[in-house]
């Protein structure tokens, strides 16, 4: 424990905290653009400045731990003028494109600038410009409006251990050789957009079209499709807690702008299940590649592409739940109700900024050659596209899924955390493998958020040895042990982001500490409340298979809901 005094009062707080934290806990208000909590300190935008000691000298409340009997204030004249001096060199450098920017209204720079008021005074300073950078259907980097916090940078290497993004000789993050990032190993996981406070790096924000097409549908379809890991952090956009359920909500919502159906992507969760859980037991049975490696996370499918190519035979030949629910709107429901493949338009809603790049995939694409995902819309995409056109999501009334393919259980909602692939594919497995089910349906040993998770279940007879990695850079370590012969496993879900999909590169920017373990609540909340908890009791997953696909891993479930890999 150290004790200090903070703005006049005493405070007392444990030993090594930063004064930029003890600030944070006492609700005191330090401006910086730089500093994330889940971040090492930049120091870069030197607007954390306090005085401490009764010196006018300032320091940077993100990188200065507290000393005991230190006296620090954050609100003296001398500050409030350095900060207004700071934050006005950076507007100096910064385009004015604020009423066009993909970040209008959720721009940390614009917040502060207002919140200070300042006016833009210094003459502008010229940089040279940066072309920008389309490349990339996740993905959009217009580095003209950076501002050097250098949080991209961070999160691609410290905590995606990618390195992507270095520092390039004008102090511009900057890719491999200066390269389009579509051309570079960049496996679009967003986390640099997630961490990004203005608009430099943005996901390939497909608002428009689907707002344009919602306005005008030219005869057009439109069938939605809702991700697990989108329902319990859509509400922080609105006010709302992380971790409130709103699946009802969002669901209306999503009505409300012009949804002619919406179906969930927790459907096609189940059946991935199906299909994977039989991919898994065919592979032990019959000596296929292991360990089988899960493939619903498209982060993970571009990591193993572009960095562990000699591994694609161990992942699973399954489509991600996205894929299967496009496959089957466009190739078997469309169909039923009559209407043509080319009138209906999917658009999905997804925490994910490397799902718009899985959509454009060639292999998922139908036999005619149409793109079955048209367009995805990431968690913080969709509350832009509710906000623009005012409604009011907090008080909407819940509705819910169009049937058949909206119908899911608790297994399926679990996959939008870490560790929930590998807990759904068990609660099946075990019980097609030994007819009877699982002792306990919460597998503890696969939840929460270390990083890589190992456990074995008695298979009666056999271990079944099954691992959870999460977080790119967790990967990577996991990956170098494989490589090196240290084969322990006979199935293991791979997950980019931290989290799992509640982590996502496209969920909101929420900054407060436990944003992430609030979701990861929610969602185990939702599975808790299903009556139906396994994959293999969904009712309507019954029926597809009693009347098009006959069984798992049948030849027409391979057409529709299997894949294959770029090599
Ligand atoms: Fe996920 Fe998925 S669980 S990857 O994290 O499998 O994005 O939420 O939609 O497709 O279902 C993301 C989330 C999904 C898929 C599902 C899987
Ligand atoms: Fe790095 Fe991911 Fe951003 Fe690519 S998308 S630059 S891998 S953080």
């Amino acid at each position: 424990i150290v004790k200090f005094t903070l703005n006049g009062k005493f405070v007392e707080t444990t030993k090594g905290t930063t004064i930029l934290e003890a600030c944070r806990t006492s609700d005191i208000f330090i401006p910086s653009l730089c500093y994330h909590p889940n971040l090492s300190p930049n120091e870069e935008c030197n607007l954390c400045l306090v005085e401490t000691d009764k010196t006018s000298k300032l320091s940077r409340a993100c990188s200065t731990i507290i000393q005991e009997g230190m006296d620090i204030v954050t609100k003296s004249q001398n500050v409030l003028n350095s900060v207004k001096h700071n934050l006005a060199m950076i507007l100096s450098e910064h385009p004015k494109e604020c009423t066009s920017c993909e970040s209008n209204n959720r721009c940390e720079l614009q917040d502060l600038i207002y919140r200070y008021g300042i006016i833009d005074k210094f003459p502008r300073k010229q940089r040279s410009f940066i072309p920008k950078d389309y490349s990339s259907p996740s993905l959009i980097r217009d580095m003209n409006k950076c501002i050097k916090c250098y949080r991209c940078v961070k999160a691609c290497s410290e905590l995606q251990g990618m390195d992507i993004l270095t520092i390039g000789p004008d102090g511009i993050p900057m890719t491999p050789k200066n390269k389009e990032l579509y051309t570079t190993k960049c496996i679009n996981c967003g986390a640099c957009s997630f961490y990004c406070p203005v608009g430099a790096i943005t996901e390939n924000s497909q608002v428009r079209e689907v707002s344009n097409l919602l306005k005008n549908k030219e005869g057009k379809t439109l069938v939605f499709q809702t991700a697990p890991a989108t329902r319990v952090a859509i509400s922080e956009e609105f006010g709302m807690e992380p971790g409130d359920v709103s699946t009802g909500k969002m669901v209306a919502a999503l009505r409300k702008l012009g949804a002619d159906v919406v179906f969930d992507t927790d459907f096609t969760a189940d059946l991935t299940i199906m299909e994977e859980g039989s991919e898994l037991l065919d592979r032990i049975k019959n000596g296929g590649t292991l360990p089988m490696f899960t493939s619903c996370c498209p982060g993970w499918i571009n990591m193993v592409e572009k960095f562990y190519p000699e591994f694609i035979p161990n992942l699973s030949s399954c489509r991600s739940p996205q894929g299967m629910m496009s496959s089957l709107v466009k190739n078997y429901w469309a169909e039923r109700i009559g209407i043509k493949p080319e009138d209906v338009v999917v658009v999905s809603i997804m925490p994910c900024t490397a799902k718009k790049d899985e959509a454009v995939r060639d292999q998922l694409k139908t036999e005619s050659g149409l793109q079955e995902t048209d367009y995805v819309l990431t968690t913080r995409e969709l509350a832009k596209l509710i906000k623009l056109n005012k409604v009011k999501f907090a008080s909407l009334k819940e509705s819910e899924y169009n049937n058949p393919l909206g119908e899911s259980t608790g297994a399926a909602v679990i996959f939008g955390n870490t560790g929930g692939v590998m807990e759904a594919a068990l609660r099946t497995a075990y019980e097609i493998a030994l007819e009877k089910p699982m002792p306990t349906l919460n597998y503890t040993p696969v939840r929460g958020f270390q990083g890589i998770k190992e456990a074995t279940v008695d298979f009666g007879g056999i271990d079944l040895k099954v691992a959870v990695v999460h977080q790119a850079s967790n990967i990577h370590n996991y990956m170098q042990r494989l490589k090196e012969g240290d084969s322990m496993h006979h199935f293991v879900e791979f997950m980019i982001c931290k989290g799992g999909c509640i982590g996502g590169g496209g969920e909101p920017k929420s900054k407060t500490g436990d944003y992430l373990e609030k979701r990861m609540k929610g969602i185990y909340k939702i599975d808790d409340n299903f009556k139906i908890r396994k994959s293999h009791e969904n009712k309507a997953v019954k029926q597809i298979y009693d009347q098009f696909f006959g069984h798992p891993l049948s030849h027409k479930s391979h057409h529709f809901l299997h894949t294959h890999y770029n090599d």
